[in-house]
């Protein structure tokens, strides 16, 4: 799938559309997602144009994903629930329902969050 440049995540990169940042990288933005689904719900994307998590683990370089993956463990842990804990989400593609195809991974947390659901 090739990489749409008028989603919404990439309008917010471009700062086209505004955002509640929580955090920033060289590579990766971290903000509040609009509609929570727990007290404590943001969204990690990288600034690349990724569309998903396959698309990612097979073209981004080694600093982009280190970046990444350092980045979201840093918000988990500044928005207080490294210890109480937290739920990573991605959703990839059409059975996923994952709506915006630029790859982003929910953080989830501030209740208990019960068992995975599938
Ligand atoms: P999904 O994994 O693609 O299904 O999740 C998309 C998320 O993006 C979802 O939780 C939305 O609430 C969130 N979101 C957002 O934070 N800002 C937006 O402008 C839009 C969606 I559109």
């Amino acid at each position: 799938m090739a990489y749409d440049q008028n989603n919404i995540f990439a309008k917010i990169l471009r700062g086209e559309i505004p955002c509640k940042k929580v955090h920033e990288t060289a590579h990766s933005l971290a903000f509040l997602d609009i509609n929570p689904q727990a007290p404590t719900h943001i969204l990690v994307i990288p600034k690349g144009p990724y569309v998903s998590y396959d698309d990612f683990a097979a073209k981004a370089s080694a600093e982009e994903i280190v970046d990444f993956v350092q980045a979201t463990g840093q918000v988990a842990r500044d928005a207080g629930v490294a210890e109480s804990g937290y739920r990573l989400l991605f959703n990839h593609g059409p059975d996923s329902h994952q709506e915006v195809p630029h790859l982003h991974v929910h953080i989830l947390a501030g209740r208990p969050l019960g068992p995975m659901l599938v």
